[in-house]
């Protein structure tokens, strides 16, 4: 709450609205799946409904807490309109994080006193930057991720569907301590392994097929997202070369990280690897994204990305290559910035398995 009350001389706001979960979960401590946050410049408040009475009295610290009884949205719009006796009162929110119905009931309920104040990111932007404990817990989700991995490689043969390997590895990050995965886990074995962000199917896996493996466990409210791709039988020369490229492209890309540097730096040095390997034009997304509360989160490793990396960031880096009708492959990491460089937190193995 303190860091974020750092934005009101910035700002020239009196409430900061905050709508979005993960970071009233980040200011308040509240998991609910429901609630509204309003931080004024001496004390904050909490708007929850009566099902979430007794676990915000367990959770919440710093901010009072409130239960509304006829909806978040106009409790929280006659608390903006108390906010000053008279006149107008400027409040910051995020337009990204509420549709135009839940704005224009907000409106309303405020008796149209609110002078609204576009500000998005603000929370995001200190989620950015992991304390200690924040990075024990993410360091715990990545080994949760990492071991589970390893306990499902000797059923990654054929004959098992895509299907049934995801629901093993869901099961087994939840034997670990998770949670839950932090996205629906990707299995996508053959051509479909081209297929960046496939879901799983029915389809049983083949002998000389590629196999992309995606998945994330949510641990202690943190996530983590770990890619390994392997292969089904004796690897050709050519799907030899594409793996060793993309590895090399990953490991270009943590070389590049420290803090202090722009978030694009590591993506540009993954496609000049993959370049050198005539591969670039088959690497169709960006290097890597912010992780922490949410799997995507800023900052985002892109081109174009002048953001500054920072001590205490948490990304992730995962070239791949996809090439349609015949497979694809990422591996990915996630990594802790520092002033020397990327450290890892995914550990599984990452040289190439024939399985
Ligand atoms: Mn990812």
């Amino acid at each position: 709450v303190d860091r974020l009350r750092l934005c009101f001389s910035e700002l020239r706001v009196d409430v900061i609205l905050v709508t979005h979960l993960p970071n009233i979960f980040y200011v308040t401590g509240f998991s609910g799946s429901a609630g509204l946050l309003l931080v004024e410049p001496e004390n904050g408040l909490l708007l929850i409904d009566s099902r979430y009475t007794f676990q915000a009295r367990e959770e919440v610290s710093g901010v009072r807490v409130q239960t509304v009884k006829h909806g978040l949205l106009r409790g929280a719009g006659e608390a903006i309109s108390r906010v000053s006796r008279r006149g107008r009162v400027s409040v910051a929110y995020s337009p990204a994080q509420l549709t135009i119905a839940q704005k224009q009931t907000l409106d309303a309920a405020t008796g149209g006193r609110a002078r609204w104040v576009p500000a998005n990111g603000l929370v995001e932007k200190l989620r950015a930057i992991k304390d200690a404990d924040e990075l024990s817990r993410m360091r715990q989700a990545a080994d949760a991720i990492s071991k589970t991995f390893c306990d499902v490689i000797p059923m990654i043969r054929p004959g098992v569907t895509e299907l049934e390997l995801a629901a093993e590895i869901e099961y087994r990050m939840k034997r670990l301590g998770a949670s839950g995965p932090s996205f629906e886990t990707i299995v996508a074995s053959g051509a479909r392994s081209a297929w960046a962000h496939a879901r799983p199917t029915a389809k049983p896996l083949k002998k000389n097929e590629l196999v992309v493996l995606d998945q994330g466990a949510i641990l202690r409210a943190y996530c983590s997202d770990m890619t390994r791709t392997v292969f089904l039988g004796r690897t050709s020369e050519k799907v030899r070369r594409m793996y060793r490229a993309v590895l090399e492209a990953q490991e270009a890309a943590k070389n590049a990280i420290r803090s202090g540097v722009a978030a694009e730096a590591p993506d540009t040095a993954a496609r000049h690897v993959l370049k050198k390997y005539g591969l670039s034009r088959f690497f169709t997304h960006s290097t890597g994204h912010g992780l922490g509360l949410e799997v995507h989160e800023t900052p985002r490793l892109g081109k174009g990305e002048r953001t500054k990396l920072e001590e205490g960031m948490v990304v992730t880096v995962e070239p791949g290559v996809y090439v349609e009708g015949f497979g694809g492959i990422r591996i990915e990491d996630d990594v802790v910035v520092t002033s020397t460089g990327a450290q890892d937190l995914t550990s599984a193995p990452r040289e190439l398995l024939e399985l």
